[in-house]
Formats: structure tokens, sequence, C-alpha cells
């Protein structure tokens, strides 16, 4: 694999060559709240393989999930970020098992690539030690946060790239990312786009717990 690098980038680079239009930029962020129009689809063409869905634990935040399996990417940053050194990346990451999953293996995939995809380099995913620098990504069944920060394997301008990846079989529908930050490891995390709204549970929850606090504070002061 080593070795077939150069040619690859090579051949990339006379294939694809840097789209018009499309900004360079030193920080991304992404929370799933607006719509698509930071991302394009394979070989720059529609977003078919990926969409913005509802969260299925949290009512009222939306997340990317993916209605087809993919290979070498599903959908791609429209914009390259660059980095003088190493990148910071940072998501959170759902693998909720469903009737026809992989168990272990739901298929969230997460990568950089010169182009959509051109030469790419895989930096997570559920498959375990699938390369190097690599997170695995677990299937918990509960949102996870991953980060790392790392040198890429494939120049220092690059775009974004998720999917759930055919070659772990099993089926669609299982595997959501969100709250997406990828920067120059030099500079500080961006902020994200939109205010996600607080869960309804959360936010009973939380009301609940004034209420008891006041309701405390009521007995303290007939108490004194
Ligand atoms: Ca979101
Ligand atoms: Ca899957």
């Amino acid at each position: 694999m080593t070795r077939r690098l150069p040619l690859l980038i090579a051949s990339a680079c006379l294939l694809s060559p840097l789209f018009a239009g499309a900004a360079t930029v030193s920080t991304f962020a992404e929370d799933f709240e607006g719509t698509l129009s930071a991302w394009t689809g394979i070989g720059g063409g529609p977003i078919t393989q990926a969409a913005i869905v509802n969260d299925p634990l949290n009512s009222g935040n939306h997340v990317l999930g993916f209605p087809q399996l993919g290979s070498g990417g599903s959908i791609y940053s429209a914009d390259y970020i660059t980095a003088s050194g190493q990148f910071t990346v940072s998501f959170d990451y759902l693998g909720l098992a469903k009737p026809g999953s992989r168990l272990g293996d739901l298929g969230g995939f997460f990568g950089i690539s010169q182009s959509t995809p051109g030469t790419h380099q895989w930096i997570a995913g559920t498959l375990d030690n699938y390369t190097s620098p690599f997170i695995n990504l677990y299937d918990t069944g509960v949102w996870e946060t991953y980060s790392l920060t790392f040198t890429s394997q494939i120049g220092q301008t690059v775009r974004l790239m998720f999917e759930d990846y055919v070659g772990s079989g099993g089926v669609t529908g299982d595997v959501f990312f969100d709250n997406i930050r990828f920067h120059d490891a030099q500079l500080p995390p961006p902020p994200l786009p939109h205010d996600v709204p607080e869960p309804a549970g959360l936010a009973l929850v939380g009301l609940a717990g004034l209420l008891a606090v006041a309701a405390s504070r009521r007995a303290a002061r007939r108490r004194g």
C-alpha cells in the first residue's frame, strides 16, 4: 500500500483538479441543523447516499445519516481545509444496531480526500485497526465523542468525507455523525454554526430540578 501511494496521488491530480468555486479554509464546523449546502456528492454531483435525519436518541436534534451504503465516501465537504502541520478532528458518532446490522461493525467511516474522492485516507471507522493513524469507532448505541490530532498522508489541503461502508455489510440507517469540527491543529476548535435545542427530556428534568430547588428554599425559609 505504501509503495503505491505516489502513483495514486499522481493520477488523482491529473483526474481531479481543484474544483472551481470551492474555498480553502483553515477551520470547518458542521452540526446538521441547516442544509447540506457545505457538502457535495461523489464526483461533485448531487448528494444521494447521505442526508440530514432526525437524531434517533434526541428529539429536536438533526444529524448526518445514510440512505445508501457507500465506498470511497458518500458525502464530501465542498470547501478544502488546509493546515501547515497537523490537523485536529472531533465529532460525535452513534452506531445504533437495528435488524440486519452487522454487530460490532455497523459501517460508520470518516476520512479525508483530495477530491470526491480522489486520493484519500481513512481516519476513523468501525472496522478494527483498519489503518494508522486510525480511530476505532465503537457501536455502543449511545452518542460517543472522538477526537484526534494527526498528520495527513495525502497533503495539506483536504476535503472531509463520510459514509456507511458497504464493505462492512449489514444495513443502512444504523450509523450517524454530528458536531463535526476539523481544523489546523494550531488553531482553536471553531464554534458550531447553530444552537441545538435542548432535548425535551433533559429540559423537563432541568425544570423539575429548578422546581425542586425552589421548593427546598421555600421549605428552608419556613423552617428558618
Ligand atoms: Ca446536530
Ligand atoms: Ca451500516
